[in-house]
């Protein structure tokens, strides 16, 4: 039994190396919210991958803070917890905020396997100690700035490519990016920037071998996907449309999308991020692990995602570098010459959160006693 003895939440802020934009803003400072939770002498952690804003979700870190303060610390007060799958029963009173129920679950994750000196991707039941590695690309200044850095990350051994796309940033990208690698796998993610009325246009994209096109329309949207993916020969990557486990369902149930990104905290949490798992595996539909800008403490939960059988797809998991010139986690992910990250070793989570740098990067912190 674990007595959890204290919540901390701390607010971060690390600049970009390179401003990300997609179709629904650009951002240049990752603002994250991380949680540690302390107990039997020992600290876990868990990140929060809600953004600034409103804009990928309805989260946002301070909706986050907000109920984890108000309604999630009155639940696990005086609660001793012998097993983190049994934290989805305790907070189930609280309708949505998965991404705040996913901080919590990470944090609990990490600290009960601290203590039982087990890595999370081998409670997982992963099957592979390196994941395959892609990279997200955003939307750039121009053609030539986009070309210069797809040949560089093609370069760096990532293998594959995905490129943020929109109306006016879409046909000529593909044409150009094809032209100059015609066998490179390409995906891309619209972010919800086109509309059923735009079949024919997106009809387009199907003549560049693409491997997927991901969240096409809106993010509520199932049917207008279920519609659209008759139309296309591209198969259909959901993101933001998956927001739970029922929600995966009812997308198969569709036939909405043929392939989905899987994002922890998206969903829920690791456990929501299992049943989808299980639930994709029964029809044969491949998984991939999407990634939010995390930092270290959020890509090491995503690593250890990617390893279970049903994560066939490269991720958007890079290494560090590509996000932040120094992370407040150690050690740094890095990218091997077969273009993979490899799995952290150590128990829980794997990485270690560096006072220091956690300090330096801190805009403001909470303390609550449990
Ligand atoms: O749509 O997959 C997305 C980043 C922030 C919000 C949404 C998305 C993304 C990415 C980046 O594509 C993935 C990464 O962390 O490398
Ligand atoms: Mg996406």
């Amino acid at each position: 039994m674990i007595r959890l003895e204290r919540l901390s939440a701390y607010l971060v802020e690390l600049p970009l190396v390179h401003p990300f934009r997609t179709s629904f803003g650009e951002e240049k400072v990752r603002r994250a919210l991380l949680i540690s939770l302390e107990g039997e002498g020992k600290v876990g952690w868990g990140e929060c991958v809600a953004g600034a804003g409103p804009w990928y979700s309805y989260e946002t870190v301070d909706t986050a803070l907000q109920v984890i303060r108000d309604f999630f610390l009155p639940l696990l007060r005086g609660k001793p917890i012998a097993h983190p799958t049994e934290l989805g029963e305790l907070l189930s009173p609280i309708r949505g905020h998965p991404m705040a129920k996913a901080a919590l679950e990470a944090a609990l994750w990490d600290l009960y396997l601290r203590l039982e000196g087990v890595p999370l991707w081998q409670a997982l039941g992963g099957v592979r100690e390196e994941v395959p590695a892609g990279v997200s690309i955003g939307i750039q200044r121009d053609l030539p700035a986009l070309l210069d850095r797809v040949a560089s990350f093609v370069e760096q051994g990532y293998q594959r490519v995905k490129l943020k796309v929109k109306p006016g940033w879409d046909i000529q990208v593909l044409e150009a990016v094809r032209e100059r690698f015609p066998n490179l796998p390409i995906s891309v993610d619209a972010n919800c920037a086109y509309d059923l009325k735009d079949t024919e246009h997106l009809k387009a994209f199907d003549r560049f071998g693409l491997m997927m096109i991901e969240q096409p329309l809106r993010y509520d949207d199932l049917l207008g996907h279920a519609k659209l993916a008759g139309a296309l020969t591209t198969p259909i990557c959901l993101d933001e449309s998956i927001s739970s486990p029922h929600r995966a369902w009812e997308a198969l149930e569709l036939e909405s999308c043929r392939i989905i990104n899987v994002k922890q905290g998206r969903v829920g949490g690791i456990s929501a991020a299992l049943e989808i798992h299980k639930l994709a595996q029964a029809r044969g539909v491949p998984l991939w692990c999407g990634g939010m800008l995390e930092t270290g403490v959020g890509r090491a939960l995503n690593v250890a995602l990617a390893t279970l059988p049903g994560f066939t797809l490269p991720h958007d998991i890079s290494a560090t570098s590509r996000y932040y010139r120094e992370d407040i986690a150690e050690p740094a992910f890095r990218l091997t010459p077969r273009g993979t990250i490899p799995v952290p070793e150590g128990p829980g989570l794997g990485v270690e959160v560096v006072p220091e740098r956690l300090l330096a990067a801190q805009v403001a912190s909470w303390s609550f006693r449990l």
